[in-house]
C-alpha cells in the first residue's frame, strides 16, 4: 500500500512526463505547413495545483476536486523569448477562463503558470469569458480581445440558452498585471474582433464580426473593419466589411478573424476561419487571405477553399469537425507557429515559414465559386505539366 506521499510523487510523476513528452513532426506534409503528431496542450497538462487538494487530512483519498475540460483557443505572442499562450481554459464547470502556458521552443514542453488570470469586471459583469486575441500594438500597450458571454437579458422566461456576444478589452504591459477596459460598444453582437498591430489614419483599427444573434452571423456580411477613436472607450461607429461570406464556400454560414495579421513584404497576412453547415453540423475550417500594406481593407489574394481542416483525432471533440485559431507567432528567422484548436478540445501547433504561406496565398488559385471553374484551374495545370514534365 503506497503512502499518502508517494500517491502524490506519483501523480506529479507522470504529470511531468506528460509535460516534457517532445513532439515530433508527423510523417504527411503538402510542403505548406507542418503538423505535430501531439497536441501542444490538453485538459491533462493543467497544473495539478488547480485540480487537487494535497492536504492529506482534507483529501485522504487524493480525489481530483476541480476537473478541466479543456484547453482550447488560445492567443498567442513570443515574450520574453518564450512561445507564450494565453490559453482559454474551460473547466468541467463549463466556465472559461484565460490562462497562461509558455514554452521554450514553441512545439513541446508547454508550462502552464500558477494561477489563471483574474480579470476585473466591468459594469454588466459578464457570466463567460473566451478567445482572447493579444496585440502587441505601437501605443506600448499589449491588448486583448475576447468575448464576454452573458445571458440574453430579452430571452423569454424558461429560455435559458439565449445569450448575448460583446467583445471585452484588456490591457497589460507585462502579462501579469492587467487592466480590464470597457468593452467594446457596438449596435450589434460582436465576437472574434481583432486589434490590427498598428495605426491606421491615425486611429486604432478593429477586426470585427457583427452578427444578428449570438450564434447566427445573420445579415453580418463577414469580418468587418471599424476605425476607433480611443481604446478605453472603445465604440464601433462606422463598419465595412472586408472579407466576405459566399454560397457555396468554405465560409458560407460564418467566418471570423484568427489572429491580428503578420506584416509581411507582399501584404498584410490574415488567418481566419470560415464555416459552413452539412449534415454532420457546422464544419469550421482555418483560410488565409492577403491584404494590401497601405490599405490593409483591400484584399490582394486569397486562395481557394481551406488553408487547414480537421484530420483525423482532430476531427472528434466536445464540438467535432472544428478547428479554429486566434494565435500565431512569427519568429525573426521567418518561422510561424500556427496555433490551433481542434474540435474544442485541445491546442496544436503548425509550423510554416512566412515564404511559404506567402507564396501559397499568392500561387494556390482563387474561388471561382462554380465547379466548372474549379475543373478549369486543374485542367490549367495539367497542361502546364503536360509542357514541363
Ligand atoms: O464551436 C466552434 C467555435 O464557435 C464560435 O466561433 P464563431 O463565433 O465563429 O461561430 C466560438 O464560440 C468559438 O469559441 C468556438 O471554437
Amino acid at each position: 500500500m503506497n503512502s499518502y506521499k508517494e500517491k502524490v510523487d506519483n501523480l506529479f510523476q507522470v504529470h511531468e512526463t506528460l509535460l516534457t513528452k517532445k513532439n515530433e513532426k508527423t510523417d504527411s506534409n503538402n510542403g505548406i505547413y507542418q503538423r505535430y503528431t501531439n497536441p501542444v496542450l490538453t485538459n491533462e497538462h493543467a497544473p495539478l495545483i488547480w485540480r487537487y487538494d494535497f492536504n492529506e487530512q482534507d483529501n485522504p483519498d487524493l480525489l481530483e476536486r476541480i476537473g478541466i475540460n479543456a484547453t482550447l483557443n488560445s492567443g498567442a505572442i513570443k515574450w520574453n523569448d518564450k512561445y507564450v499562450l494565453v490559453v482559454r481554459v474551460e473547466g468541467n464547470d463549463r466556465k472559461s477562463f484565460f490562462a497562461i502556458a509558455e514554452s521554450p521552443n514553441g512545439i513541446d514542453n508547454f508550462r502552464f503558470w500558477d494561477y489563471p488570470l483574474s480579470l476585473d469586471d466591468v459594469d454588466d459583469p459578464e457570466t463567460n469569458v473566451y478567445d482572447m486575441r493579444l496585440t502587441n500594438h505601437e501605443d506600448g500597450w499589449i491588448y486583448g480581445l475576447f468575448c464576454a458571454e452573458r445571458k440574453d437579458p430579452n430571452a423569454p422566461a424558461g429560455d435559458l440558452s439565449s445569450a448575448t456576444a460583446s467583445c471585452g478589452i484588456v490591457r497589460t504591459k507585462d502579462l501579469i498585471k492587467w487592466e480590464r477596459l470597457p468593452d467594446l460598444i457596438s449596435k450589434s453582437q460582436q465576437r472574434n474582433v481583432v486589434l490590427h498591430p498598428e495605426f491606421v489614419d491615425g486611429k486604432y483599427a478593429l477586426y470585427t464580426r457583427p452578427q444578428d444573434g449570438f450564434i447566427d452571423a445573420g445579415s453580418g456580411g463577414g469580418i468587418g473593419w471599424a476605425l476607433i477613436d480611443n481604446m478605453t472607450c472603445a465604440e464601433v461607429k462606422e463598419e465595412k466589411i472586408i472579407n466576405f461570406r459566399y454560397y457555396h464556400t468554405i465560409k458560407e454560414v460564418k467566418n471570423g478573424e484568427g489572429p491580428h495579421p503578420i506584416k509581411t513584404n507582399k501584404g498584410w497576412l490574415h488567418l481566419a476561419h470560415g464555416v459552413r453547415a452539412c449534415a454532420a453540423g457546422l464544419r469550421y475550417v482555418l483560410y488565409l487571405y492577403i491584404t494590401d500594406l497601405e490599405d490593409p481593407t483591400k484584399i490582394i489574394a486569397e486562395p481557394a477553399g481551406h488553408f487547414m481542416a480537421p484530420l483525423g483525432e482532430e476531427r472528434i471533440g466536445d464540438v467535432s469537425n472544428v478547428l479554429f485559431s486566434n494565435g500565431w507567432i512569427a519568429d525573426e528567422d521567418g518561422t510561424v507557429y500556427i496555433y490551433y484548436a481542434s474540435s474544442d478540445t485541445r491546442m496544436h501547433v503548425a509550423t510554416s515559414t512566412i515564404d511559404k504561406l506567402l507564396d501559397y496565398c499568392m500561387n494556390t488559385p482563387a474561388d471561382g465559386l462554380r465547379s466548372k471553374t474549379s475543373v478549369e484551374a486543374i485542367t490549367k495545370l495539367v497542361n502546364k505539366n503536360k509542357a514541363n514534365l
